[in-house]
């Protein structure tokens, strides 16, 4: 039965002490990860297994990751290159952050390193039974993230106690609805359909007098979000242009939170759909 079941592997990673080994237990539901105070508690990767609605997990706890500043050169490569290896080999990864302690460059970095290999990534503030006015801790996350970070409508933002048990199951459940996002397919169709309804709006952004505007759109691979956008340019798109298309894009079709790449192109005939 349960090999009819669909995968999700999935990575937690973090600094050390931000709850990664006690979230890890309680997604599988046992002590097999030892949780506590103590800074780098957890010492080697451990894996383990669950299942979730149709879906079989598998799920990796890792040690926590140290700043750069406390590590040597040498450790600080091998472990750069023990992330990375995290990284590919799983679809989801969940950078775990404590909620009372500061987000540093380390966590951009990460998901960075995770967007680039077309990896969803969420940044799960945890430790949230801690913060006493979670409404307006939840608001200055996003909006520091907004602000701060390039790529910010890249990455999923969500709040948890893994101890507490706050917030686990929404966010399995995202993890499942944004996997089947990157991998569905858009109907040309709708693609079509997208780029009727912005050249109806007209409200594309002007470029020394330009207005570049996209003419046709190709996705090029079903498992992960990739797009051909053919421009009435000639010229390279401006980022200005790009981030405007990112923007609606995932708008229009909601995939906030999805690694997409787009190549822009010009087309051979501007005047053509
Ligand atoms: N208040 C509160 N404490 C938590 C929560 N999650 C974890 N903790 C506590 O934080 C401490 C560290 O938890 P661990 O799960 O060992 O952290 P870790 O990230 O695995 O740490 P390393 O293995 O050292 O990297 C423990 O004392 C936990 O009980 C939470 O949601 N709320
Ligand atoms: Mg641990």
């Amino acid at each position: 039965m349960s090999s009819n079941l669909s995968n999700i592997n999935l990575s937690i990673i973090g600094k050390p002490n931000s709850g990664k080994s006690t979230l890890f237990n309680s997604l599988v539901k046992s002590n097999i990860s030892p949780v506590g105070n103590k800074y780098g508690l957890t010492k080697t990767i451990i894996t383990d297994k669950f299942s979730y609605r149709n879906y079989n997990f598998t799920i990796i706890d890792t040690p926590g990751l140290r700043r750069k500043s406390k590590v040597s050169a040498f450790n600080e490569m091998e472990r750069n290159k023990e992330v990375i290896k995290l990284i590919s080999n799983v679809n989801i990864i969940i950078l775990l952050i404590d909620s009372l302690e500061n987000i540093t460059k380390q966590d951009f970095r990460l998901a960075d390193l995770s967007i680039n290999r077309h990896k969803i990534i969420f940044f799960l503030f945890n430790k949230i039974d801690l913060i006493e006015d979670k409404k307006k801790f939840k608001l200055q996350i996003n909006k520091f993230l907004k602000n701060n970070y390039n790529k910010s409508k890249m990455i999923n933002i969500m709040f948890i106690s893994a101890k507490k048990n706050i917030g686990i199951l929404n966010v399995l459940n995202e993890i499942i609805e944004k996997n089947k996002k990157v991998s569905t397919k858009i109907p040309k169709k709708s693609l079509n359909k997208f780029i009727i309804s912005l050249n109806k709006k007209r409200n594309f952004p002007k470029i020394k007098d330009i207005e570049v505007k996209p003419k046709y759109i190709v996705q090029l691979d079903n498992s992960i979000p990739k797009f051909k956008v053919f421009i009435n340019s000639t010229k390279k798109a401006p980022i200005l242009f790009q981030k405007y298309f990112d923007n609606i894009f995932r708008e229009y079709f909601k995939l906030q939170g999805i690694p997409i790449i787009y190549y822009f192109e010009s087309s051979k005939n501007p005047f053509s759909i």
